[in-house]
């Protein structure tokens, strides 16, 4: 039965900089899904405070969050049949030394040593994760 999701993805600011946008974007739609909304912006803190809520307390949040404010990001709504595991499984491990070849991160990022993992993309990770982000970034979207 078709369960039509929408998920939220950022391509974020390592990603933008390096003007690996075209090529994120591009697996997506490649696979099959559909692009809903899209907006190229620089977050503020307030804004990642709440994005990034349930690492409050964590010793990477503060360079996370440093890392996520160097730069626009291209915040996109993405849609279609488990959506939200199918974009996962494309960003590939949280850890870019560790994500598969093939997958977005294992493809296209690499530790570096920064503080913070520069991993190129988000995206959310369960239907309430997706909700919550897609109001947050998106409150216009019905
Ligand atoms: P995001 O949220 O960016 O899609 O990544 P993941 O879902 O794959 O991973 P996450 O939320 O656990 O981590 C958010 C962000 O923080 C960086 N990070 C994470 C880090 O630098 N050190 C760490 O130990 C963890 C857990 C990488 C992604």
């Amino acid at each position: 039965m078709s369960e039509v999701q929408r998920t939220l993805v950022l391509v974020k600011p390592d990603g933008v900089r390096r003007g690996l946008v075209g090529q994120v974007v591009g697996r997506i739609e490649a696979k099959g899904y559909r692009l809903v909304a899209a907006q190229l912006r620089t977050a503020d803190a307030a804004l990642l405070g709440e994005h990034y809520g349930e690492h409050a307390g964590r010793a990477f949040l503060g360079p996370l969050v440093e890392f996520m404010l160097s730069g626009p990001v291209l915040a996109v709504v993405v849609e279609g049949h488990r959506v939200i595991e199918g974009v996962r499984v494309l960003s590939g491990a949280t850890d870019p030394t560790l994500a598969a070849p093939g997958s977005i991160r294992g493809d296209l990022a690499c530790d570096t040593g920064a503080p913070v993992m520069e991993n190129i993309i988000h995206a959310s990770d369960s239907p309430g994760s997706a909700a919550r982000e897609i109001a947050l970034w998106f409150p216009d979207l019905g």
